[in-house]
């Protein structure tokens, strides 16, 4: 069978037009909404960015790359744990984080959903269990950590890691395949290839671009699929989400999809000319919203009045949002230390009263060799 890459899709090669046939009608909906208030609250975002400089953060936008979150927001529960990377609006609303603390974090504000102090590219909530990084592939070594708690505390949870695939080009993540696959980990790997690392073509950076083909060497289960169509997207997230909830292991998804703006901020960075018209409009033609859009209109699933309704909906979550967020003070300047660093170290203070109470022999003379 041909591989699927960027090069492939474009050629028409083995993908066949998204089909909503045999899928739940709510799931349908509900993938539909989640895409819609993604890629508005990201458009609004962007309006809101120039000329008013309010958001002191830089912000990498997905427009285009709606539809991975839309169906992790479907697939996981309140408990499961996400991680994200600097990328990171979609993954934190998958996960039911409130777009209030969204926009409140990306004006620096104390509601913001870290205080005001982490901005776009690290946005967490612990409560809602989503977590970003700005360390590329940093998050991935920390999904392994859940995943391997979860395991440890015989719990049904799973533990999901979304990145581009540039990540895959960190030793970390090789790392991360591996040991979740020698351990049968409840993980899911989600690897957003989008083709580019900032400016950069993933074939001059890597000499073969069927990243899964790499992975499954590892043994883990892999899926390649156009990314664009949130259908396949569920489907195949579904299966790797159901395999390792029920101690399966592991599984490595490859998304083939696009980011439409440049890669930090709102403006373009076409100017650069590192992307060919022609690829960005076969992508924007393909677009994961409009892909849905054409079939629920097609099976009568959607009309003017559902949609004008969900629209109106959403733009009043957004002005809120922004309302709340533009009248949240800024934080105090006190209390750096105690973001960076744990004030209480309940297991290491334990560690070293054990150590301690044992008469640990730190010179470890026990553990001279010889005499040869
Ligand atoms: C360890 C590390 N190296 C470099 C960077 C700078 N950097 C930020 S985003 C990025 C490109 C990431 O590309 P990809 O993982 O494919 O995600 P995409 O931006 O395409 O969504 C790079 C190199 C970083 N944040 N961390
Ligand atoms: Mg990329």
């Amino acid at each position: 069978m041909t591989a699927i890459t960027h090069a492939t899709i474009r050629e028409g090669g083995p993908y066949r037009a998204l089909s909503i046939q045999g899928v739940d009608l709510e799931t349908v909906r509900a993938l539909y909404r989640f895409m819609h208030r993604l890629r508005a609250c990201e458009e609004a975002l962007m309006r809101e960015y120039h000329p008013a400089d309010e958001m002191r953060c830089p912000i990498h936008f997905c427009v285009g790359q709606e539809a991975v979150p839309a169906a992790l927001s479907l697939l996981l529960t309140g408990e499961d744990y996400l991680f994200s990377h600097h990328r990171s609006h979609g993954y934190y609303l998958a996960k039911h984080a409130p777009m209030r603390a969204l926009f409140g974090e990306l004006y620096g504000r104390e509601t913001g959903a870290n205080g005001g102090k982490a901005g776009s590219q690290d946005l967490s909530m612990p409560a809602a269990r989503v977590f970003g990084g700005a360390i590329l592939a940093g998050a991935i070594g920390i999904a392994v950590g859940a995943a391997f708690g979860i395991q440890a505390q015989g719990q049904k949870l799973v533990s999901v890691t979304g990145f581009g695939e540039a990540a895959t080009e960190e030793g970390i993540f090789w790392e991360a395949i591996n040991y979740a696959s020698v351990r049968k980990l409840p993980l899911v790997f989600v690897c957003e290839n989008n083709r580019y690392s900032m400016f950069s073509p993933q074939l001059k950076r890597q000499p073969a671009d069927d990243i899964s083909r790499r992975v499954a060497a590892f043994g883990l289960k892999t899926h390649t699929l156009f990314g664009n169509d949130v259908i396949l997207v569920h489907r195949a997230l579904h299966e790797a989400v159901e395999a390792a909830r029920h101690g399966e292991g592991p599984s490595f998804v490859e998304t083939y999809t696009y980011r439409w703006n440049g890669h930090v901020g709102p403006e373009g960075d076409d100017n650069l000319g590192y992307r060919d018209a022609a690829e960005m409009e076969f992508w924007t033609s393909n677009c994961p919203l409009a892909l849905l859009e054409q079939a629920m209109t097609e099976t009568g699933l959607l009309t003017d009045e559902t949609q004008a309704a969900l629209r109106a909906e959403i733009d009043d979550e957004i002005q809120d949002a922004f309302r709340f967020a533009k009248r949240s003070p800024f934080p105090q300047s006190a209390g750096w230390n105690s973001l960076n660093y744990a004030t209480e170290t309940p297991l290491a203070d334990r560690l070293l009263y054990e150590i301690e109470a044992q008469g640990f022999d730190q010179n470890q003379g026990y553990l001279v060799p010889g005499p040869y």
